[in-house]
């Protein structure tokens, strides 16, 4: 086959992916944890420490680790939830705000259970895999709010017990989506909507490894959108993506906002 080697550089690939942002009316985000990573919240993947370090994230994010052990897991989110509450939006997550202060119609749909896009200022924000910040009885699915707060402790955390249903007594679980549940079907609708609607797709930050989510480059790309990917690392996505920009969201996303004046 013949290959043109175009965008060699990164010079050159921000240069292309800055020619179709400028055209384009309707930009979709599609975020997930590295988008967050410079703000200090470890990604999913990465190894876990202290009290966790004996755990894979992905044997805590399961409705039947809480049933089998509530404390620990409400340990480990009531402490990600501290380390958010104290962490900043980085400069990717302000530049996407500031793409959508420029008059294009910016839709950020995220995996990512913190609130780093909507204190940056983004408006249009869907959360694929809920809130960390919206918690709700295990038993009735009632709305629930949290118990007394823990300070955060950086490299340990600890077990607590989650905190009772005021209807049922039931306990409280956080309000995300773990491995096996259904995704909220609001945020779902949108996100394909967005998707199916806009002229560019950026997907910055994630591994591309948990479905259903890491099927929505697959489905802009088959429309023929344009997909442009921000990640350090190789992802499935190279696959579809017209743009691969390999390096750091809070550089890149920067970068390019400059590039378009
Ligand atoms: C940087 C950076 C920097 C670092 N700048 N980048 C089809 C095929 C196979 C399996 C399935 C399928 N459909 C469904 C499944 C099952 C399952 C699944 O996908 N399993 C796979 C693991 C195989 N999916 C589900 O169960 C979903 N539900 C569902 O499908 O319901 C229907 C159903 C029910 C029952 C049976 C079958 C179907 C639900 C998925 C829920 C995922 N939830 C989690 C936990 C949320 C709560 C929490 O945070 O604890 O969501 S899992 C975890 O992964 C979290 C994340 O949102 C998600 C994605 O991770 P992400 O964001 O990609 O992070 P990382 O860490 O993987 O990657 C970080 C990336 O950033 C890396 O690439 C770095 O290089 C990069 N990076 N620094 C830019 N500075
Ligand atoms: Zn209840």
């Amino acid at each position: 086959m013949n290959r043109i080697p175009v965008q060699q550089t990164l010079d050159e690939r921000l240069e292309a992916a800055a020619t179709l942002l400028g055209e384009a009316g309707r930009i979709a985000v599609l975020s997930g944890a590295g988008m967050s990573a410079e703000s200090g919240i470890p990604t999913f993947r990465d190894a876990l420490t202290g009290l966790w370090a004996r755990f894979d994230a992905t044997e805590l994010a399961t409705p039947q680790a809480f049933e089998r052990d509530p404390a620990l897991v409400w340990g480990w989110y009531e402490w990600r939830r501290m380390k958010v509450l104290q962490s900043q939006p980085n400069p990717g997550h302000i530049a996407l705000a500031q793409l959508a202060a420029r008059g294009v119609a910016v839709t950020v749909v995220t995996q990512n259970v913190d609130d780093l896009h909507e204190r940056a200022g983004s408006r249009a924000v869907h959360h694929l895999h809920g809130s960390l910040h919206v918690p709700r009885c295990f038993d009735c699915g009632a709305r629930a709010a949290f118990g007394p707060q823990i300070p955060a402790e950086p490299e340990g955390g600890r077990r607590l017990d989650p905190p009772r249903c005021t209807r049922c007594g039931g306990p409280i679980r956080p309000g995300v989506v773990w491995f096996g549940e259904m995704l909220p079907e609001d945020a779902w609708q949108a996100a394909t909507e967005a998707i199916l609607n806009c002229d560019v797709m950026i997907i910055i930050g994630t591994s591309g490894l948990v479905y259903p989510a890491a099927g929505l480059p697959d489905l802009a790309a088959g429309r023929g959108k344009p997909v442009i990917q921000i990640n350090p690392a190789p992802t499935d996505h190279d696959a579809y993506a017209r743009v691969s920009l390999r390096g750091k969201a809070g550089e890149l996303l920067p970068a390019l906002l400059a590039r378009l004046g």
